[in-house]
Parts: C-alpha cells; sequence; structure tokens
C-alpha cells in the first residue's frame, strides 16, 4: 500500500510529509535532503536578506532537482524583496508563516507557484483559501517557535472542516503513529520540524542538536505570551530570564528587545543558555542523529503498519 495522497500530485512529491522551513536551520542542505528522499524540502528564510536566500536557493538547485520549497516569514524586513526572488527564480513551491500572505498569491499563483500559507485558527485558514491559495499548513501549538493558541487536535479538524483545500498538519508529529493520526483527522499530510532537525544533513549546530537528544518530555516552555508573540523554545538560561522579567511586569518592547538576535545565537553560533532554542513538545521523542532518508522511511513505513494493524482490527 502506498500513502499517496491528493497532496502528493499537488506537490509533485513521493511522501506526504514537509519539511518545516525554519529560520536559521533549514538551509540549502537540508531541503534538498529531504526532497531526494522523496518529501518536500523547504528552505526556511527567517529575518535572512534577499542575498542569503539566493544563494540558498541555487544551492539546492545543484543538489536536487526535485521540487522543494522556501519559508517566508512574513515579519521579515526583506519579505517583499524574497517574494520577488521567488517569482525570479520559479520556486516550486512557497510556505509563509507569522502573518497573511494574501497579497502575494496573484503574482506567485500566476507563475504556477504553489502557495501553502501556515494557519493557527480557522478564520486565517478560510480567508486564505478565499484568497485562492494551494493548501494551507494548520499548526497546532505543540510547535517550536512562534506559535497561535490552539493545540493540534482541536485545529486540524475545524480547519479541515471549515476549507475545501488540501490541509497539512503541524505540531507535534514525529513518526508513522502521528501521519496516520493526521490522515484520520482529514489531513493529507505532515509538516516536521523538530525531527528534521537532527537529520544528519541540517546544519544547525552540534549543541543544539545534543540538546533536542537530550530532551525530556517538558523540557519546552512558550514565552513571550505578554508580548502578543508566544514562541515555544527549549527551557534554558534565557528563557529563565524572560520568565522572570515577564512576570515583573516588562514591557512588550524589552521583551522583544531581549528576544532580539537570540535564536542565530543557539542556531548559529551554539550557544544553547543564552540563544533561543526553538523546539517542538515532540524533541523528547528524537534520541538520534539519522539521514532524513531514514526519517522519511521510517514514518511511511511506521504509517503502513499502523493502517494494517487497524484494518486487521487489532486495536
Ligand atoms: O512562523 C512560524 N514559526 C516561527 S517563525 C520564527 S522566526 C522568529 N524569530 C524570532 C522571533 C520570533 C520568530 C520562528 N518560528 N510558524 C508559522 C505560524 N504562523 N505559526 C503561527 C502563525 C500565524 C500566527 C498568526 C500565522 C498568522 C497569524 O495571523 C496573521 C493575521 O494577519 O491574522
Amino acid at each position: 500500500m502506498r500513502i499517496n495522497t491528493k497532496l502528493c500530485t499537488l506537490l509533485g512529491v513521493e511522501y506526504p510529509i514537509l519539511q518545516g522551513g525554519m529560520a536559521w536551520v533549514s538551509t540549502a542542505e537540508l531541503a534538498a535532503a529531504v526532497s531526494e528522499a522523496g518529501g518536500l524540502g523547504i528552505i526556511g528564510s527567517g529575518h535572512a536578506p534577499t542575498e542569503w536566500l539566493e544563494e540558498q536557493i541555487s544551492k539546492a538547485k545543484r543538489l536536487t532537482n526535485k521540487p522543494f520549497g522556501v519559508n517566508i516569514m512574513l515579519m521579515s524586513p526583506f519579505t517583499e524583496q524574497n517574494m520577488q526572488l521567488i517569482i525570479q527564480e520559479r520556486v516550486p513551491v512557497v510556505t509563509t508563516g507569522a502573518g497573511n500572505p494574501g497579497k502575494y498569491v496573484p503574482a506567485l499563483k500566476g507563475i504556477g507557484t504553489k502557495v501553502i500559507p501556515v494557519v493557527a485558527s480557522v478564520a486565517l485558514g478560510q480567508r486564505m483559501a478565499r484568497a485562492g491559495v494551494d493548501a494551507l499548513i494548520a499548526e497546532g501549538g505543540e510547535s517550536g517557535g512562534h506559535i497561535g493558541e490552539l493545540h493540534t487536535m482541536p485545529l486540524v479538524p475545524q480547519v479541515v472542516d471549515a476549507v475545501d483545500i488540501p490541509v497539512i498538519a503541524a505540531g507535534g508529529f514525529f513518526d508513522g503513529r502521528g501521519l496516520v493520526a493526521a490522515l484520520a483527522l482529514g489531513a493529507q499530510g505532515i509538516q516536521m520540524g523538530t525531527r528534521f532537525m537532527c537529520a544528519s544533513e541540517c546544519t544547525v549546530h552540534d549543541n543544539v542538536k545534543g540538546v533536542i537528544i537530550k530532551a525530556k518530555d517538558r523540557e519546552t516552555v512558550v514565552t513571550g505570551r505578554t508580548t502578543g508573540h508566544p514562541v515555544r523554545v527549549v527551557r534554558n538560561k534565557l528563557t529563565r530570564h524572560f520568565e522572570e522579567r515577564e512576570r515583573q511586569g516588562a514591557s512588550p518592547d524589552e521583551l522583544e528587545k531581549l528576544g532580539a538576535g537570540r535564536l542565530r545565537m543557539a542556531m548559529v553560533e551554539g550557544d544553547i543558555q543564552q540563544g533561543s532554542v526553538m523546539a517542538g513538545q515532540i524533541c523528547a521523542m528524537v534520541k538520534k542523529i539519522e539521514p532524513a532518508a531514514d526519517i522519511i522511511q521510517d514514518i511511511i513505513g511506521g504509517a503502513e503498519q499502523v493502517i494494517g494493524r487497524l484494518a486487521r482490527g487489532e486495536f
């Protein structure tokens, strides 16, 4: 049996598994490895300037002939130029986060780029569907990084019921059990970030991989609720200081400044105490560094076994 959903046809991929486009983490090396393995690899552009993204896109094109994507973080000051670059380079898929990409949809669709925004609510999902996007990623608060209010289990079926385009579930996925659960909720695929951070091809600092591999079930916390930009990160010296200042009533402005530059500090420089180690709650299940292809085969093999077991009535 092949787990081949309509999403696979839409994206031109073998398996319905997207790799989250994580800022400072998802470089061309990781994205190309995931795409080569039959999933959809996604370069994470975060706050990076357009020259960096240009280099990454050309590297990804050298490393794979398969479709790949770019994630645009809509709070970035380089969004406009990065979107122009994506159009110029005819990147096959664009995912967006932390905002509403509506105004870019006509131009992207005009050149055949598939547009897939991340949404954290039903209302935004419906608005995006009306704007003509190709699919949605419904991302629950189990995810690492910038998150919304709802968790994956209530969010995904509500988004599925509210739109008539494919929905990809994100937040808390790790193995074949999760993929089958997402399909059961009506999603056509999953997006995973945290597990791919520990792919051998991922260029994130080794200290960060070490933190993820050691993490236990309650290791992540959400900071920044008072700033309106809640972020899930692994607990460390920075989060303890941040939480203390939040309790003491620090202004959103001070807290935003406290967080500035911290993601790069962790992911690139490897400062796992003072940097922001964004990771999802599922980090506790990540136990080893392994090639992206093995991760994908583990998920697909596991999902086939689960489906077989359920079909035989072995609950
Ligand atoms: O974008 C993400 N996750 C991210 S982006 C990021 S980079 C960063 N760096 C420093 C500080 C903060 C972030 C790290 N993690 N996920 C996609 C996502 N989008 N999750 C939630 C949303 C979202 C939230 C509200 C999307 C739209 C939205 O509303 C927009 C509107 O206009 O209604």
